[in-house]
């Protein structure tokens, strides 16, 4: 398999998964950008995914699975008993979609304009900031009395929560009102997975 990423993107959260599972995958790293383009080669990003960002996981048969939730689950999968998803059907693996969805949805997608598109704006700004904030206060709530954001043990909606919250350091965010969110955020970073992720990102 191959995956398709960009370093400090919201890429690194499937790629967590990766190494979580130990699975032998070729990272090939993107620009992003107006035009982009697979950095080993400059070949045309879009004949791989026309919408032009990252995530993509290109699989050995040639099937290309892009959106990162979809791709996590899917890698999680196949290894269940890694147990970084509860099983499909189950209410655990629709807990596990509520937050994925919600991590996408409300803070990612609130984030992005923020760190990659400044060009929206000191006000656009200012009201992801006030979005985030208050997203982040729901995490503090949710985080009382937990180690992880579901059950008792490290999953894939960890990998994206820290992925997608450690954008803060990149924006200067204080999290000093958080400090459950700060603490989380400390223990997944110490994860070996999370580390060797960070490393070979820094190297690609
Ligand atoms: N819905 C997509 C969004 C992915 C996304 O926003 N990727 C960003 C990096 S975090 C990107 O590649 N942006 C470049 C662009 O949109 O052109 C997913 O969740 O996988």
């Amino acid at each position: 398999m191959k995956l398709y990423f960009t370093p400090r993107t919201c890429s690194l959260a499937p790629h967590i998964v990766i190494r979580e599972l130990g699975l032998d995958v070729e990272l090939r790293r993107v620009r992003i950008g107006p035009d982009p383009v697979v950095a080993d080669d400059g070949s045309d990003y879009r004949r791989l995914n026309p919408l032009g960002y990252v995530p993509l996981l290109e699989l050995d048969d040639g099937r290309l699975l892009g959106e990162g939730v979809a791709i996590m689950q899917y890698l999680a999968d196949l290894h269940p008993a890694a147990g970084l998803a509860p099983a499909a059907g189950t209410f655990e693996r629709v807990e596990l979609q509520q937050w994925l969805t919600f991590i996408s949805s409300e803070l990612h997608k609130s984030f992005s304009p923020w760190l990659f598109h400044p060009e929206y704006g000191e006000q656009a700004m200012q009201v992801a900031r006030m979005r985030i904030d208050n997203r982040f206060a729901h995490v503090e709530h949710h985080l009382e009395g937990r180690d992880w954001l579901l059950g008792d043990r490290f999953g894939i909606a960890d990998a994206y929560l820290f992925t997608i919250a450690d954008w803060s350091r990149l924006l200067k965010v204080s999290l000093t009102s958080f400090p459950r969110l700060a603490a989380y955020l400390e223990r997944v970073r110490a994860r070996d997975s999370v580390g060797e992720a960070l490393r070979r990102e820094k190297a690609a």
